[in-house]
Parts: C-alpha cells; structure tokens; sequence
C-alpha cells in the first residue's frame, strides 16, 4: 500500500503595502502571517506577487533608474533575513514574490521558493508580462510592467520539493492555459502563484465587475484540466488609491475551491493537501499519454 502524502498549505493573502511602508514593517507583516500559518499547521506558506513593495508599476518614471529602491539585489538580504530565519526555526517553508534587479542590470518579476531547512529551492521569473511599455498619461492608473520587467527566457519549472511536484507562475500568468499545461506535463501537483490585480481594468472596464468570477474562473480549470492544486494569493485592498482583488484560494484537483479569503487584508487560509487527489484526474480523464492529441495543437507554439 502507498503511503498517503498529504501536505499542509497556507495562502498569506497580504492587504496593501503603501508606496511609505518600508520593507522592515511587511516583514513583520509576514513574520505574523508565517506564525498563525505555523499555529494551523501549515508546512509551506505561500506569500503575494511583489510582496515587499507597493505595486509600483502603477507609476510612470522616465529614468528607470528612480524606480531602483523598488528592487531586491539579492534574496535573502538584510530586510529579509529575519523572514527566513524566523521560517527556518519554524520549521516551514515559504514562496515570497518581489522584483529583482540582477547583477547584469536586468530587471524581473520573481517569486523565490524557500525550502523548510531555510534553503533556496528555485526562483520562478514571471512569463507573461501584462500592460504596457509607455507612459499613458490618459489612465487612472499605469500598468506598466512592462517597462519595469523583462519577460521570462526560461519558462516554467516543476521542482521536487516538500514531497511534492511543486510549480511556480505569477498573477498574469495564471489567465493562459499553456502556464497549467506546461507545468501539468512535467507531472506538477501543486502550483503556486502569488497575484495583483487591480478591480478597475483600464482597457475594458466591462471587466471590472467580473474580476473576481475570473480570477477563479482560470485557476479552477487550470487545476481540474491538469490534475493539480493550485494556490492563487492575493495582494488585496486599496493600496495608493487602486483598489484591487482579494479572493485568494486554494484549488483541488477536481477544481473545487477548499478555502478562500474573506478579507482585503493579511488574512491566513489552509488547506490539508492530499496530493494523490491529482492522480484521480491524471490517471483518468486527463491521462495526458492516453487522450492528448499533440500532433492536432500544433498551432498553439506555432503562432
Ligand atoms: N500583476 C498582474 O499581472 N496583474 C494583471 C492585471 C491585468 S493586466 C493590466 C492580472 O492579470 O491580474
């Protein structure tokens, strides 16, 4: 008889962080949202897209160079030490989302997973990059990640770690399916992706008052298609004015949600992971070997 592997998940939704916050109060933040997650049990602790900063593609700068402080150099650095020391007593592990600028002047959206020993396991590079190059000065607000981050060269990655097939994507990335379907033919059972969404969608307002029946609209299919589980948390609130989407949560394979956040603040939810759950839906009805049809899909990388 197999052994069931069950793991414990905690999605720290985080409300917003203030263009002023500086990065010593949201690793406080986190410390706290790590210790309740610790008190429920939790094993992997799953923090937003861009957890250290404001979402700070919302404002144009003409010299990027202003826009350095928004940028970690390094991980872990002096401001998060105490975050991954405090997870490594602990005994849990955690994926943190933030930008990096790298020694070759490069600029990414990443998100680190951290093992329970305090070890790095991998740095995802966010794939799909959403919004735009220029300043719009005609907006609200900007969306120019674009500008402030290049697009991924490496593309998605499964790792083994925490006993598990673990996956990696961010925000934008979780709306296409490809992001799923890569991940679900490396075999992965559980995908983490941290997110900011703003309410308001500039481009087509129309969208605005669906945004939270999308957000869980992709990941439930992208769980069920791909037999996996799927943690989605959010950076959630009025943060500098824009107000944007909580409703983190965590997917089963069969693409019910088992927990969901309430709030737009820091706000803890988990869920008893029961990864063989993914092979009912890998070994059936997705058994991707026996009723894919790659040779007809050749138009997806195609075009
Ligand atoms: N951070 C991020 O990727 N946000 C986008 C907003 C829509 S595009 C302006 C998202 O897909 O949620």
């Amino acid at each position: 008889m197999a052994v069931p592997r069950y793991l414990n998940v905690a999605a720290a939704q985080m409300g917003p962080i203030q263009r002023d916050d500086d990065r010593a109060g949201v690793v406080a933040r986190q410390i706290a949202l790590l210790h309740e997650a610790a008190a429920r049990g939790a094993e992997l602790v799953v923090f937003p897209e861009l957890a250290l900063t404001t979402f700070f593609p919302r404002w144009f700068v003409d010299d990027i160079s202003e826009a350095d402080h928004w940028y970690e150099r390094s991980m872990p650095n002096e401001a998060t030490q105490p975050l991954f020391d405090e997870a490594c007593r602990l005994g849990i592990g955690f994926c943190l989302g933030y930008a990096l600028l790298g020694e070759d002047g490069k600029r990414w959206n990443v998100q680190t997973l951290v093992g329970r020993d305090g070890s790095i396991v991998a740095t995802y590079k966010k794939t799909h990059i959403p919004g735009h190059e220029h300043h719009e000065p005609g907006r609200p607000f900007q969306h120019a990640e674009r500008y402030y981050f290049e697009p991924s060269p490496d593309g998605f990655g499964v790792w083994d770690a925490f006993g598990a097939k673990v996956g990696m994507m961010i925000c934008n990335d979780r709306r296409w399916p490809e992001s799923y379907r890569v991940m679900g033919l490396a075999g992965v059972e559980l995908i983490l992706c941290g997110y900011n969404t703003p309410i308001h969608y500039v481009p087509d307002p129309s969208q605005d008052i669906l945004q939270g029946f999308h957000n869980a609209l992709v990941m439930q299919s992208g769980a069920y298609q791909n037999g996996t589980w799927v943690v989605g948390v959010a950076k959630a609130g009025v943060e500098e004015g824009v107000d944007s989407l909580g409703q983190s949560m965590i997917v089963a394979p069969s693409g019910q949600i088992v927990a969901q956040t309430l709030s737009c603040d820091d706000e803890v939810i988990t869920a008893r992971c029961d990864l063989d759950w993914c092979y009912r839906y890998k070994n059936t009805l997705f058994d991707f070997k026996r009723y894919r049809r790659p040779e007809m899909y050749g138009a997806i990388t195609e075009h």
